[in-house]
């Protein structure tokens, strides 16, 4: 890190303010050679203009404030211009800069450095583009809490207690007559406490991947069984085509929501009928991949109809997905009842509403509610696949642990707890390889 990045750190497009950062050891004599004022002291105000020192052009007005190693966001000297929220005012600024030596920052690259440099852990690096991305207040909310340390301190405890256990193991290994030795019992006291631990963090990553990442909620079910009326429903107004000649939903209809807290994707499929009409075909395909990919399908009869073979092959689709059985049209004389749905899929939800006259729909939200989470959520949740990974092989090295204890091999037992020991380094990211930097930090936008 030994060159100095510049970006525009606010979004481009007009506005009140816009940011210009610096970052690296040019800092503050690049930083300087703009600012009319001079910035004698960090952490202080200066009001001046910016200007470029080849031309003596002058380009806005603003202020700038210094910040000295270590302490700032990245650990390193920061500069920041804060200017007019214009376009082309903010990338002058950062070309005159780059002339003066700085080289435009990539992706995430001010964090990564503040990571790299200590000041926050990789979990918490994370939490930050979750933070900026957060689609609800609840996914803020969680995003907060992991910025906040809520996950790391967890770790921290975690490995805390394996250092204890592991000094206890090997202390009596190393000096069998000086040191207490922990029995069989109490070692696997011990390991059993940790693995706990592990698994209830490793609990949260559905509640935590549905609440940061969004949950795919799929409309599926025959021809003009009123899925596109119930989308309308649920989104509360109208956005897809309801008509009563069937299959004119030619493709997907997806519309993102605040649902309760949760960033829900609906998604509205076209009928899978068997058909020479090329776009319907189209739609078909879309509508399967949707099925596939869908984590809550709300799957759809129509109760003034009796069950056709399209409601059977639909059934095949959705077998084995999280889904709702949703008997619609429920104001109209029955030809198909609950009771003959409750015979095709048993213990299953079933619910009767009609979306047409807007009956049953909030009973039926609180059902997708409680499938999309299922349990109270914990304050403290992990959200990405990699989390999720690294505790998964702690829980295996701990189990081997815990096979191995009273064996006669604790030395095997010490080395399967510092096993887990790495594990949590790499969540945290104290032994992370530079690609797997790389891709997380890829995620963030540029000035970030
Ligand atoms: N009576 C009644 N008609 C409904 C209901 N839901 C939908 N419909 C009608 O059924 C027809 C097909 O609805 P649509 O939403 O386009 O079905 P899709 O093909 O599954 O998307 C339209 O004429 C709707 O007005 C309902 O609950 N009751
Ligand atoms: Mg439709």
């Amino acid at each position: 890190m030994n060159d100095t990045i510049v970006a525009i750190s606010t979004p481009k497009g007009f506005g009140g303010i816009g940011v210009v950062r610096l970052s690296g050891p040019t800092t503050f004599f690049i930083g300087q050679k703009v600012f009319s004022a001079a910035v004698e002291k960090p952490r202080t105000v200066y009001s001046g203009y910016i200007f470029n020192p080849d031309t003596k052009e002058r380009i806005d007005t603003g202020i700038a404030i210094y910040f000295k190693a270590p302490h700032s966001y990245t650990g390193e000297d920061v500069f920041e211009l804060q200017m007019h929220g214009g376009v082309k005012n903010l990338e002058l600024v950062v070309k005159v800069l780059i002339q003066l030596g700085a080289r435009l920052a990539e992706r995430g690259e001010f964090t990564k450095r503040a990571f790299l440099n200590g000041k926050l852990d990789l979990i918490e690096a994370e939490a930050i583009i979750e933070l900026i991305e957060a689609k609800t207040e609840k996914a803020l909310g969680v995003a907060s809490g992991r910025l906040f340390g809520g996950i790391s301190d967890k770790i921290f405890e975690i490995k805390k207690r394996l250092l204890y256990t592991i000094s206890a193991i090997e202390g009596a290994i190393d000096f069998p007559f000086d040191v207490e030795t922990l029995n069989a019992d109490e070692l696997e006291k011990q390991i059993n406490g940790v693995l706990n631990l592990v698994k209830s963090l490793l609990s949260t990553y559905k509640a935590g991947k549905r609440i940061e990442g969004g949950v795919k909620v799929v409309i599926a079910g025959r021809a003009n069984v009123g899925k596109s009326t119930l989308l309308n429903a649920l989104l509360k107004f109208d956005r897809a085509i309801v008509s009563e000649i069937p299959g004119t939903t030619r493709d997907t209809v997806e519309e993102m929501i605040d649902f309760f807290g949760i960033p829900v994707r609906l998604i509205d499929t076209a009928g899978v009928r068997e058909t020479k009409d090329v776009i319907e075909a189209l739609g078909k395909e879309r509508s399967v991949k949707a099925i596939r990919e869908g984590d809550i399908i709300l799957f759809m009869f129509d109760a003034s109809e009796m069950l056709t073979a399209e409601d059977r092959k639909f059934a095949k689709l959705t077998d084995g997905k999280d889904r709702i059985i949703v008997l619609n049209k429920t104001d109209l004389p029955a030809k198909l009842t609950i009771k003959e749905l409750k015979n095709l899929f048993n213990n299953e939800d079933i619910i009767q509403i009609s979306a047409l006259k807007k009956k049953g729909i909030e009973v039926l939200e609180q059902i997708i509610y409680n499938k999309i989470l299922p349990q109270e959520i914990e304050s403290s949740l992990i959200t990405t696949e990699r989390e999720k990974n690294c505790l998964e092989d702690a829980v295996r090295h701990l189990e081997k642990a815990k096979e191995l204890v009273g064996s006669g091999g604790d030395e095997l037992v010490s080395e399967e707890l510092k096993e887990t020991i790495t594990l949590l380094g790499i969540l945290t990211g104290e032994e992370v390889s530079t690609e797997i930097l790389d891709t997380i930090f890829s995620r963030f936008c540029i000035g970030k």
